[in-house]
């Protein structure tokens, strides 16, 4: 009965503001009091089903996402601190659709201060699970660190029997913790799996094993909190970086779907509307309608628009392009992410399809 009351209380705090934990005398704390011998891991909240609440523990479906701070998930799982210090930062409390470009922007800052102190080991950021990988994505070509970084979601909210949150946490907390994460890039954890967010996709909308890499496989997985890794420490052929430590606002890049009979207009509409790129999730390896193509042919003659083909394909390697730039392995949502910030930096059609060709 108190328990659920000073949980309400602090769910009430912990929502109504961004803030760092002070110094508390259980699982939170800075770095400083908790136990030197352990490494310091700081853990960023945007929300999500991990975060999220339904008033009947039997209720996976239909339930609040982005209700429980960062505290009580950490408080609800005591074997964290046998493994690290822990720091938490409530960032956003949002299922993750409502997450927009300056949210990743924003935490995307927060983690490269964060990173840059010496006696800070790794990060893990909890996220809703539908845009879990748009935000792995962008921490993965913009945070240029060796620490490990862990993006760590769940299917079923906090409050349902058997919630996958508070094992994803603890494993996500261990591997971020883990030398044996060093130089692996950015991560993404869920159901015992580790992935690189380069290949890492959401494959279904329900189910706990839902983050899949089909074609890249996974990095590693985790049992009884011990990574185990199926290579040594590397990073995906063709990652690049972007430097956004001064950037405060990224240029609008829309996906348009391919489908029989495509509206060919959409694209100009996009252009009309201020995209300043367009990604295509075409049909099969990036195919696009004749009708399609001609409009896309000129935006990108006329107006220097950028336009990658990628697919529609859960998977698949996009090497049709007709006069744009070839997505290759990656799938529409990231490679938006990767063409906007080709543009925020100022690359030409060709430098952009050099960097999308980097890879192969
Ligand atoms: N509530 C959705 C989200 O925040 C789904 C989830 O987190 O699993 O992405």
């Amino acid at each position: 009965m108190w328990r659920s009351i000073i949980s309400f209380l602090f769910f009430s705090v912990a929502l109504c503001q961004p803030f760092l934990f002070q110094k508390r005398s259980s699982n939170i704390s800075d770095f400083i009091s908790f136990n030197a011998s352990l490494p310091n891991v700081t853990i960023f909240a945007m929300g999500g089903t991990i975060a999220g609440y339904a008033s009947s523990s039997t209720e996976t479906v239909d339930y609040a996402a982005g209700s429980v701070g960062i505290a009580t998930l950490v408080d609800a799982v005591p074997a964290i601190k046998n493994f690290s210090n822990i720091r938490g930062v409530q960032v956003t409390n949002v299922g993750s659709e409502e997450l927009t470009p300056a949210n990743v922007l924003n935490l995307t800052q927060l983690i490269l201060a964060e990173v840059a102190k010496p006696d800070v080991h790794g990060i893990v950021v909890t996220h809703g699970t539908d845009s879990l990988e748009e935000t792995a994505m962008f921490l993965d070509m913009t945070v240029n660190t060796t620490k490990p970084i862990v993006v760590v979601g769940a299917m079923r909210p906090s409050t349902a029997i058997s919630a996958d949150g508070p094992m994803n946490l603890l494993n996500a907390v261990v591997v971020a913790a883990s030398n044996r994460s060093i130089g692996r890039g950015t991560m993404i954890l869920l159901n015992d799996r580790i992935g690189s967010a380069f290949y890492t996709t959401k494959t279904n909308g329900n189910m706990l094993d839902t983050f899949k890499s089909y074609e890249a496989g996974f990095l590693g997985m985790i049992l009884d909190q011990r990574p185990h890794f199926f290579y040594s420490p590397a990073t995906p052929t063709g990652k690049v970086h972007f430097d956004v430590s001064n950037t405060t606002e990224l240029p609008a890049v829309e996906i348009l779907y391919g489908y029989q009979g495509l509206n060919p207009n959409l694209a100009k509409a996009a252009v009309d509307l201020g995209a300043k790129g367009l990604v295509l999730a075409g049909m099969g390896a990036a195919s696009w309608t004749d009708p399609g193509n001609e409009v896309i042919d000129g935006l990108i003659s006329n107006q220097s628009i950028p336009v990658v083909y990628s697919h529609r394909t859960m998977d698949g390697f996009s090497d049709y392009y007709y006069n744009g730039i070839p997505s290759y392995f990656q799938n529409p949502q990231k490679a938006r992410y990767m063409l906007m910030l080709s543009i925020n930096a100022g690359y030409s059609i060709q430098n952009i399809t050099d960097i999308f060709s980097l890879e192969y």
